[in-house]
């Protein structure tokens, strides 16, 4: 699946209907009085947030959106039927600019919320209105208005509670793999992952919470080396990083630093944000040298004031729920029962 996050989209709400001039034709009624009848609204366009959607990849192909025009008055003082409101949806997390001022007009993160982008034009005035002592027969009518049109720019902010972060290969997508229901594409190789993999994972109480994949992450990624860069922005709106280290590197506690300093360059306050730093990859270690490993990064992350260190494997699928609880607890969300 191909990952679309920025998009420019054109809106434009229906044109109001015209009013119309008619006068009442009727038998035995020797003059009939003016009876146009106004044309109706144009119809709106309006964004709507859709928890089914992922991505903004519908709007590369199509980026022209027009609601409907109001009808013409009708005779009899009928009006016009109004023109149906155009519902666009888009998925929860979008921020929606107006492209040439760059001025957010909204944030659409809850399912169903809506936000009205282009107003609609409002009908014209049949010649019914213009009536009067003076004119008992006025030809007078006005045009429906034209609805607005703007070009929008908007731009997808994923929205996961928990991003997991790390150099390339350190075993990121076969974490989310394991923990969620998310199939991201896993190889012995760096960048393997893209684009952003999103994984729901069942808390304790049976909600979901959502955690993000993302690509890994080199020196540099903050100015832009790499893929990371692109995505770091992914991860602005989690509430807790788990910081994956492969523990069959050689110095774990330089993999560390290296992702840390891309952290802080990257700013938007990444590096004040929670974290766990997590050991992957354990079951390939022996007992003394994972012990060894544990307490170099241990003695960098107290000195921060962080969390102790947790080691997993995802693979041979060591201390998932421990490291789950970890998750659960820091973000203040209470385990059904301890971890076995
Ligand atoms: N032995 C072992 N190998 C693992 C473990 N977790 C992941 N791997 C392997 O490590 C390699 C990289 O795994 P990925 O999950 O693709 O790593 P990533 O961090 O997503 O990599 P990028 O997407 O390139 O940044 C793959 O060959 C995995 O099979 C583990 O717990 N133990
Ligand atoms: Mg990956």
């Amino acid at each position: 699946m191909q990952f679309i996050d920025q998009a420019r989209i054109a809106v434009k709400a229906g044109r109001g209907g015209d009013g119309i001039v008619t006068f009442r034709r009727e038998k035995y009624v020797p003059a009939g009085g003016p009876s146009g009848g106004d044309g109706g609204r144009g119809g709106d366009v309006l964004l709507v947030a859709d928890a089914n959607l992922q991505t903004l990849l519908d709007f590369k192909y199509k980026r022209l959106f027009a609601a409907i025009e109001g009808r013409r008055g009708g005779p009899n003082r009928r009006t016009g039927a109004s023109g149906d409101h155009l519902v666009i949806k888009v998925p929860c997390g979008t921020q929606v600019r107006d492209a040439r001022t760059a001025i957010l007009l909204g944030d659409l993160t809850d399912p169903g919320e809506e936000l009205l982008v282009a107003l609609g034009g409002r009908g014209g005035l049949g010649n019914a209105h213009y009536l009067s002592n003076r004119n008992r027969a006025p030809e007078k009518f006005t045009e429906g208005r034209d609805g607005e049109d703007w070009l929008l720019q908007l731009e997808l902010k994923l929205l996961a509670e928990v991003g997991i972060i790390g150099l390339p290969n350190a075993g990121k997508s076969t974490l989310i793999a394991v923990l969620s229901a998310a199939r991201p594409k896993i190889a012995d190789y760096p960048f393997t992952t893209l684009v952003p993999n999103l994984g729901v994972v069942r808390r304790p109480s049976g909600d979901g919470t959502v955690f993000a994949d993302i690509p890994g992450l080199i020196a540099g990624a903050a100015r832009g080396a790499g893929l990371g860069h692109d995505f770091l922005r992914h991860i602005e709106r989690t509430r807790l990083l788990v910081h994956l280290l492969d523990s069959s590197a050689d110095d774990v506690l330089a993999d560390l630093q290296v992702v840390e300093r891309e952290l802080s360059a990257y700013g938007h306050g990444l590096d004040q944000r929670p974290r766990l730093v997590v050991l992957s990859k354990i079951e390939l270690l022996g007992p003394s040298e994972l012990a060894s490993k544990l307490k170099i990064l241990n003695r960098h992350v107290a000195a921060q004031g962080g969390q102790p260190v947790l080691a997993i494997s995802a693979a041979a699928a060591m201390n998932l729920a421990e490291l789950l609880a970890v998750v659960w607890q820091q973000l203040g969300i209470a385990s059904a029962s301890p971890p076995g």
